[in-house]
């Protein structure tokens, strides 16, 4: 078994593949998971960040409102499925990924400022109290995503680098910092090659370490006639200098497909922006937000993702 890199999770959410089906990552039968009916004044509730919290979980949930404003609340489960979640903004913005470093929760966001959009960064250890830091850059940009430790004692951050709008174009950056809040050493890591992705690319939930890399789940942006479509791919980066990708599927691994995804304020997308990782049993359960209106889950293993990355290797 190819080898993950963190945290026993043996109540990680899991359904296992079902038979005859061939990709190699399966959705959970009872999708969405989170819809705005989880919420009073919600208008829609999706692309969201989960972690291992006690012995349950924690998130934070981006909910649009209903006077579409976008917020961020936290929430909890016990299963990782059945969430309750809190009125209380902790943050204005969207598109929360969550990292833990070190014993402390790390949030990161597109956090709105009257020039545009960039990433915004604190963090808590109980989901209550939160302590904002600087701005990990200037606008523009969004997708900003942490290590979950410091490789050769720096803060790693990926990073979008965009537009004020619907930006049509977007390549993945890194950028490394001693303190959170000094970042620099900016290195490029990819563009978009193939087709399903040829719009823009942006990392998506916290890079899961393996032992001879990191597995990074990105979104990946087709413009079509009708529009943008979203899918889900995957590369692995060096496990020391994470800026070099090692090897990166030609071909996505979740699109729009079930009509909650197809379907809803935003149709045809698919947002990675979570991923829980159990190191005992190699399984993986990713959170995505669908049609830009409810929070999907879907299932694979680090074998089968891993193994598919491999076969369909656009660096080979
Ligand atoms: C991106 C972000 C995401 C959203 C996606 C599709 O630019 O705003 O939050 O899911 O567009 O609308």
């Amino acid at each position: 078994m190819a080898k993950i890199i963190g945290q026993a999770i043996p109540n990680i959410p899991w359904q296992d593949k079902p038979e005859g089906y061939k990709y190699p990552v399966w959705r959970y039968d009872g999708n969405p998971v989170i819809t705005r009916d989880n919420l009073y004044g919600a208008n829609s509730i999706f692309n969201s960040a989960v972690v291992p919290y006690g012995d349950g979980f924690a998130g934070v949930f981006r909910v649009d409102d209903i006077c579409r404003d976008h917020t961020l609340v936290v929430g909890y489960s016990k299963d990782a499925i059945n969430w309750e979640l809190e009125e209380k903004v902790i943050f204005r913005g969207y598109d929360p990924r969550l990292c833990e470093i070190e014993g402390k929760y790390y949030l990161s966001w597109v956090n709105l400022t009257p020039h545009g959009t960039t990433i915004g960064i604190a963090y808590t250890t109980d989901f209550k109290e939160w302590t904002q830091l600087e701005d990990a850059c200037y606008p523009v940009a969004r997708n900003g995503v942490l290590f979950p430790r410091k490789i050769n004692d720096e803060y790693l951050l990926l990073i979008r680098p965009c537009d004020r709008g619907h930006t049509p174009y977007g390549d993945i950056f890194l950028s490394h910092s001693k303190d959170l809040t000094y970042w620099g050493k900016h290195r490029f890591v990819m563009s978009p090659v193939k087709n399903w992705e040829m719009t823009k690319v942006g990392a998506g939930p916290t890079p899961i370490e393996l032992e001879d890399g990191w597995l990074m789940f990105y979104h990946g942006v087709l413009t079509s006639c009708n529009g943008f479509t979203y899918a889900m791919g995957a590369a692995i980066l060096d496990k020391d200098e994470p800026w070099k990708v090692l090897h990166r599927a030609d071909c996505f691994l979740l699109a729009p497909h079930e009509l909650y995804e197809c379907v809803g304020d935003v149709p045809n997308v698919v947002f990675p922006c979570a991923a829980l990782a159990d190191s005992e049993s190699g399984k993986i359960a990713i959170y995505y937000g669908a049609a830009d209106t409810s929070v999907a889950l879907a299932f694979t293993t680090v074998d089968e993702v891993v193994d598919f990355i491999k076969e369909h290797d656009l660096l080979k």
